[in-house]
């Protein structure tokens, strides 16, 4: 008898996949929900057909390398690749498959969230009661954020992501401005009244927020550089539920520490799951929002992910290409 490809999950997920997952394959899940060791995802790689990993494993060349290694897909829970070394996958035959679409609209809802959090002081406000603070009651000048209205937002990467955001932004009055590779198609401009600009370092010198919504790439690590940090004006906000390796996080500190940024809401950190203890003081003092990389964690976006992943497998293994193929040169 031929025996069954095995299917080798690395996190919980939600419990109806993980049944479906069952049903359909010879599965093996990972029921502590915590990231495998070094040596469990070695193990993995080596015995299991297709893998399905998370944001939480790094799947490099050296990994993909050993000598045993009969793995033929990964199926990745999740948008961002940037933990698959893919051009090392496809190097050995291996293909490469994720979840796209099915997070663009928590993710942008959640980035709104913050849009509005920072500005406004939500967080600040909302933690002074249940914190013990004692409160005189309403005073003219209490809790002054600043106005969305009529502020210009600078989108960098107007992905599906970056264009939800801008739909969202839009409605709360928001200028929307972006900087992609290439301008988005003129239709969909027009529809979100959105201004492209060819020169990131023009763009961010003109910005009220900053909102990031491009992938992590080699040619977007450190895209907003200290050099470019230094361009965003004094009043300006920054918000990232991208990947904190797009921003020089230290140096994004030290402007928010001197003033010279007037505050930042993060979802994602260059250290991740590591919050630089700066951050944390710089939360305490309400100039930041921090968030444990919740941009895309509604209970319908992860079953959503999960039955993407069943789709992606179950194709590859009736031999067909699975619809959420990722290849090298889409990096
Ligand atoms: C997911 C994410 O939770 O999909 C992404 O790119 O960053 C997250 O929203 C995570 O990737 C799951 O693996």
């Amino acid at each position: 008898v031929k025996k069954k490809p095995l299917v080798v999950v690395t996190r919980k997920l939600p419990d109806s996949i993980e049944t479906r997952m069952r049903e359909l394959f010879d599965t093996k899940l990972n029921l502590d929900d915590v990231p495998m060791t070094a040596d469990q995802l070695a193990e993995a790689v080596r015995t299991a057909d297709v893998l399905v990993p998370t944001v939480t494993d790094q799947i490099t060349d050296d990994l993909l390398q050993q000598p045993d290694c009969k793995l033929k897909l990964i199926a990745h829970f999740g948008n961002g690749i940037d933990n698959i070394n893919v051009a090392a996958a496809h190097a050995r035959g291996i293909t490469v498959t994720n979840t796209p679409k099915v997070l663009t609209e928590d993710t942008a809802d959640m980035t709104m969230a913050l849009i509005l959090a920072v500005p406004r002081r939500l967080i600040e406000g909302a933690s002074l009661l249940p914190g013990g603070q004692d409160w005189p009651g309403w005073s003219p000048t209490w809790m002054l954020g600043r106005r969305l209205g009529g502020k210009r937002l600078g989108i960098i990467g107007m992905g599906r992501i970056g264009q939800a955001v801008a739909r969202r932004a839009r409605t709360f009055g928001l200028q929307i401005h972006y900087h992609n590779r290439k301008p988005v198609a003129p239709k969909i401009a027009d529809e979100l009244g959105a201004t492209y600009w060819d020169s990131l370092d023009q763009m961010l010198a003109r910005m009220d927020i900053i909102s990031v919504n491009c992938p992590h790439t080699p040619a977007t690590f450190h895209l907003l550089s200290a050099r470019r940090l230094k361009l965003i004006r004094k009043d300006a906000y920054v918000v990232n539920t991208a990947r904190g390796e797009v921003i020089d996080e230290e140096t994004l500190i030290k402007l928010i520490e001197a003033g010279d940024i007037a505050g930042a809401g993060l979802d994602v950190y260059e250290h991740e799951p590591l919050v630089s203890p700066k951050l944390i003081r710089l939360a305490q003092q309400g100039k930041v929002v921090l968030l444990p990389h919740m941009g895309s964690a509604t209970i319908e976006g992860r079953v959503e992910m999960g039955e993407k992943v069943i789709i992606n497998i179950r194709t590859f293994l009736d031999n067909h290409k699975p619809p959420d193929r990722v290849l090298p040169n889409m990096l």
